[in-house]
């Protein structure tokens, strides 16, 4: 490795139409359940990394800000990728989300996807898929799936092992998600604590895991038929099945608010009379509605008439996690 090498790299968060929540091993960051996902392109994450074997210790600005326990997170995945390099170098990341962190937006997901993909660049390493998706997968459990665009499945295989694979391209099913925003202030209980909680206290964990695959198979029926209505049904019950579990945890994990409530009911209302569009919610009190582009400008009507939601955003299917060139805005 020269003395300095760096690379810039780009990635969207996803959001689960089939949820993860809850590990099967907490120090390999293995998932209990596989997860089937879209990835946006409206929001981005945008990581340098630079390893410089003049630093003392890895450094990160997340958001022109340091945080420490991102930072133990960050090195964990750096390690292993100086291992495969053969470098002890210590790196400097630098990233940036367009959108609120840590607010149920999956911004760990597009942060250590574009951060492997960053890094693995800098560091010159051509690494295959699987193992890419391993590192970023100990950054977040969720981050495999936005190295990938459209339709991306991560599943568990009887083997033990996680595979993330595409399932449909961007283009293939060009529907849209609407983000009705309620609040952009992070959340109270992470994503990591509250899985560990619901798997120890939730009386509806162990049912959550066993009644998961069936889900998994007709979401990703649904997604190669491109079935609309059957992709709304398991989505939504995949949602609501997660949020029971939360609900029942102790201390209780109510990501829930009244404007939560009120922009899932919005949609719910307008498929009654018709339109293609289902809700889904992640650890955070926003709305995601996915609809047909057709759908999309009544869904954005509708949401924006909701009391308590203040702002939307509307996005597409985006790309999965890629290098830029630095200088590119
Ligand atoms: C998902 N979530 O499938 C679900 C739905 C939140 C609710 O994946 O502990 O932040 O780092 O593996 O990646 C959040 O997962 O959790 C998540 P860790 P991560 O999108």
């Amino acid at each position: 490795m020269r003395a300095a090498a760096s690379a810039t790299a780009i990635a969207h968060p996803n959001i689960a139409l089939v949820k993860y929540w809850g590990k099967r091993d907490d120090a390999a960051n293995l998932p209990a359940v596989g997860s089937l996902s879209l990835t946006l392109d409206a929001l981005a994450t945008r990581t340098t990394v630079r390893f410089d074997s003049g630093l003392a210790a890895d450094e990160l600005r997340l958001d022109g800000k340091p945080d420490e326990p991102a930072r133990r997170r960050v090195s964990r995945c750096l390690d292993l990728l100086r291992a495969r390099a053969g470098t002890a170098a210590p790196a400097q990341v630098w990233t940036q989300n367009d959108f609120p962190t840590g607010a149920g937006l999956a911004s760990s997901a597009s942060g250590f996807a574009a951060l492997v993909v960053a890094g693995a660049a800098a560091l010159g390493l051509d690494l295959p898929a699987d193992e890419l998706a391993g590192i970023a997968r100990i950054g977040s459990g969720s981050a495999p799936r936005s190295l990938h665009g459209g339709f991306a499945v991560l599943r568990n295989l009887p083997s033990g092992a996680v595979v993330c694979e595409p399932l449909l391209a961007a283009g293939a099913w060009p529907l849209r998600v609407i983000v009705a925003v309620t609040s952009p202030l992070p959340k109270e209980v992470g994503s990591r604590d509250g899985m560990r909680l619901s798997r120890e206290t939730s009386p509806y964990y162990e049912a959550w895991v066993h009644s998961h695959p069936p889900d998994l198979a007709a979401a990703e029926e649904a997604v190669r038929r491109r079935d609309f209505p059957a992709l709304a049904t398991v989505a939504e019950a995949s949602c609501l099945k997660m949020h029971a579990v939360m609900m029942a945890t102790r201390p209780p994990l109510l990501y829930w608010t009244a404007a939560t409530v009120a922009a899932m009911e919005a949609v719910r209302t307008l498929r009654r009379a018709g339109t293609d569009v289902f809700f889904t919610v992640d650890a955070g009190p926003q709305v995601k509605a996915v609809s047909t582009a057709a759908a999309a400008p009544a869904v954005m009507a509708a949401l924006a008439a909701v009391p308590g939601v203040t702002r939307l955003i509307d996005s597409g299917l985006g790309h999965g996690a890629r290098c830029i060139d630095p200088t590119q805005r």
